[in-house]
């Protein structure tokens, strides 16, 4: 089996954070095939670096679809393109926003999300919102740091995200905590032993799902709402790979 994990910013070094996330879980036989399009913003924090993003990101999906990608991970918080991947894959593609949540209420009755800057949080409670998950959702926090900072200042990063986990635990009723940012995978370990609640790390959940719905042969239902683009000047079928052409 074949996942594919696309990071559609352009910071390499958070790519590999996300495969090595991705192979450490993966079972045996199930191949991880990782990447990140060239020329996307660094990182994405906001809507306009997200829909720069997505058109290269997409591209990524549909050449993994021809070479044999049997479902894909958007490892990208704010779950850019995900419903575009979906028309344009056959296999299932994985936001590890919605992962994450999901996860989270399938171990707790609530939890919180820690991300890192305050405006991600609006576009995330929109996405707890739209994946059914308000109930279970206490709230969505932002560590205020930067996306690279998680790169740059990793010491930092980890204790203002230590901190929120914390608040999250005391003061919001948290009994999970999703991890809100890709760049975040190589922390959960830590953070779950020192604060002492489980810690969802959102790369992992939305690889062990994509590989299980891929094992049981779930396809992404391209009745509707999901069916392949249509085929007219300048689409989107037209502007991806031939392949797509249905
Ligand atoms: C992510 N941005 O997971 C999101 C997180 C965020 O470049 N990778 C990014 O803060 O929106």
């Amino acid at each position: 089996m074949i996942i594919h994990v696309v990071n559609p910013n352009s910071t390499a070094a958070m790519t590999e954070k996300a495969r090595l996330a991705a192979v450490a879980c993966a079972a045996p036989g199930t191949r991880i095939m990782a990447g990140n399009p060239r020329g996307t913003p660094a990182s994405i924090e906001g809507h306009a670096d997200e829909a720069v993003a997505v058109p290269a990101m997409l591209a990524l999906i549909a050449e993994a679809e021809a070479e044999g990608a049997d479902a894909h991970v958007i490892a990208c918080f704010d779950d850019p393109g995900l419903h575009a991947a979906r028309e344009i894959a056959e296999g299932p593609v994985i936001g590890i926003c919605q992962a994450g949540m999901q996860v989270a209420m399938s171990i707790a009755a609530r939890f919180s999300i820690v991300t890192t800057l305050p405006r991600s949080v609006p576009i995330i409670e929109d996405l707890v919102a739209a994946y059914g998950a308000g109930h279970h959702c206490r709230r969505v926090r932002a560590a205020d740091l930067e996306v690279l900072a998680l790169e740059s200042d990793p010491v930092d990063a980890y204790r203002k995200i230590a901190a929120q986990i914390r608040m999250a635990r005391d003061e919001d009723g948290a009994e999970a905590v999703v991890l809100g940012c890709a760049g975040m995978t190589d922390l959960a370990d830590r953070l779950a032993r020192e604060t002492g609640i489980p810690v969802i790390e959102s790369v992992t959940a939305a690889v062990k799902l994509a590989e299980a719905l891929a094992a049981a042969q779930f396809r992404t239902s391209k009745v509707g709402s999901y069916a392949f683009p249509r085929q007219k000047a300048g689409g989107a079928a037209q502007g991806l790979v031939a392949n797509l052409a249905h």
